[in-house]
């Protein structure tokens, strides 16, 4: 009788409370500008996934960085040159079940992260394939024609040469900064330009995090957070790193409509470096607060093998998908983990 009773309790919990791999329900209907009808189910919890199943893969991007097609000028002088394209008519399933028009930069929300070295040229062939006008705003010093805000590139095919000389050091975001400025970030024409040191950086586990939301149902809430755009994903998926190695997180913080965000490293604390610009770090810490479009490097090491959480203290953020391990895999060769944590 006992027995019965208990299953009848789990049935009804089950038939009550739906697993976390579903969405929410409730979907809404959008009609994208340019005619194409998406359905959207707005916020969800912890969906489970695989690359297979997303079509951004926010671990390959974590670790990609595009360097340019490199040449020198007469004088010497070190010129990358890239191209990109923008645009808006893309729809992506951004977390199983929610399809999301995103406006992309090289076909992905963040763009690809474009890295230089302080006082090459930066040239970059901006092709805009979508059908609103958009531009690239860079963060950073450079000329006033160079700075992506009054040359609105028009849609299908407009193009425009950006080009100035990458500095100061330090990790800075780029986006389109066409009006409803919002409305161009939200839906995803953002990424990071990295400008490396003349001298360089110690060698290290380098990767990128942009902090990110989705606003799904078109309230001006986002109904998830990320690091890298994909909710929950480095939860399911740990970033294998290795023991008494240099990690290196550039951080940029891209997330509308809420004023803050913040990332907490478990297990340990970080240098920070604010901005990236300086070489000596401003803090020792394992919590830093990021306001729009701030952002830094963050430099640690573990001692401990085992499995490690980071996430936004801010729990809202956290429990709708800003989220992710880290791995922390034992470095000594041939030396069994001692399975702190595993
Ligand atoms: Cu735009």
């Amino acid at each position: 009788m006992i027995l019965l009773l208990s299953l009848v309790i789990v049935f009804s919990v089950i038939a009550f409370f739906p697993t976390f791999s579903d969405a929410q329900s409730e979907p809404k209907t959008f009609v994208t500008h340019s005619g194409a009808v998406v359905k959207t189910s707005g916020e969800i919890l912890d969906p489970l996934y695989t690359s297979a199943t997303v079509e951004f893969d926010p671990m390959e991007y974590l670790r990609d960085f595009n360097y340019g097609q490199i040449s020198q000028l007469e004088d010497g002088t070190t010129l990358r040159e890239f191209t990109i394209i923008a645009n808006d008519d893309k729809i992506m399933e951004v977390s199983p079940g929610i399809f999301y028009n995103v406006w992309t930069f090289n076909g992905t929300v963040p763009g690809p992260t474009i890295r230089a070295t302080e006082g090459d040229i930066v040239r970059i062939k901006f092709i805009n394939n979508g059908e609103k006008e958009h531009t690239m705003h860079f963060h950073g010093i450079h000329p006033a024609g160079m700075d992506g805000v009054f040359e609105p590139v028009g849609g299908n095919g407009g193009q425009f040469f950006y080009e100035f000389e990458a500095g100061p050091v330090g990790v800075h975001p780029y986006h389109c900064h066409v009006m409803p400025l919002e409305e161009h970030i939200v839906h995803g024409l953002y990424g990071v330009f990295i400008v490396d040191p003349k001298e360089g950086r110690a060698p290290a586990d380098e990767m990128v995090m942009v902090l990110n939301g989705l606003d799904t149902d078109f309230d001006t809430e986002n109904n998830f957070y990320a690091a890298n755009t994909i909710p929950f994903y480095y939860q399911h998926h740990p970033i294998q790193i290795s023991t008494d190695e240099l990690i290196r997180v550039y951080v940029v913080n891209m997330v509308e409509f809420d004023p803050i965000n913040n990332l907490h490293l478990h297990g340990n604390l970080y240098k920070y470096y604010p901005t990236g610009t300086d070489v000596v770090p401003s803090f020792y810490t394992d919590m830093i607060t990021l306001s729009q479009t701030e952002r830094g490097i963050m430099e640690f090491e573990y001692q401990y093998p085992g499995k490690y959480l980071f996430h936004a203290h801010k729990v809202e953020f956290s429990e709708k998908g800003w989220i992710g391990i880290f791995m922390v895999n034992e470095n000594k060769k041939g030396v069994e983990s001692e399975g702190y944590g595993s």
